[in-house]
């Protein structure tokens, strides 16, 4: 029985892995050249988030019309919380979180739980780090989050990254 229904929101900007973080969630799969998120997708899918206890999220996975303001109040409105994503690779997207930070409390309320999420972590061994992990780790503590590093192509840390955002929310409730 599932008492909490929850919506969540993948935010950050274009390209970061939004869209392949949902569908490694949901469908255990990746697949490259998804085509581009147009308007908003809404999946959901049941978390056993402690054990014996289960929330339904209903995921929102946003495209690049976020900028038109009927389209970001719908999507911000009554969200319970958000993973906040970047681009293990390109700093620029790690940079970006906060300005996406300062519009999520806008939009979705001050106190609004998130887990900032670095993802692509399989291309590290590749492109080597150009974000410093205890400068991230810091940033997302300053802010009462955490930080988790994913990687929607091999799976590693997907189901946590969902996981710990549910149980966040929840404690955030109780
Ligand atoms: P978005 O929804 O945030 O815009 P997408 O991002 O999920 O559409 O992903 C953008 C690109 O990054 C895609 O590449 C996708 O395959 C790739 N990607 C997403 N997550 C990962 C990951 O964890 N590891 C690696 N190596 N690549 C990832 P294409 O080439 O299809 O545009
Ligand atoms: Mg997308």
């Amino acid at each position: 029985m599932s008492s909490y229904k929850l919506k969540v929101l993948l935010t950050g900007a274009a390209a970061v892995g939004k869209t392949s973080l949902v569908q490694r969630f949901i469908k255990n799969k990746f697949q490259a050249n998804y085509k581009l998120t147009v308007g908003v997708d809404i999946l959901t899918k049941e978390i056993e988030y402690k054990p014996g206890e289960i929330a339904t999220l209903s995921i929102w996975d946003i495209g690049g019309q976020q900028r038109f303001e009927f389209i970001r109040s719908t999507f911000y409105q009554g969200a319970a919380g958000t993973l906040l994503v970047f681009d293990l690779t390109r700093e620029q997207t790690y940079q970006e979180t906060r300005k996406w930070l300062t519009e999520i409390r806008q939009f979705a309320g001050e106190n609004i739980p998130f887990i900032l999420i670095g993802n692509k972590a399989d291309l590290l061994e590749d492109v080597g780090r150009v974000i410093n992990q205890e400068e991230a780790k810091k940033f997302a503590e300053n802010e009462n989050s955490i930080y988790i590093e994913t990687s929607a192509k091999t799976g590693i840390h997907v189901d946590e990254a969902f996981t710990e955002l549910t149980r966040k929310i929840i404690n955030s409730r109780t």
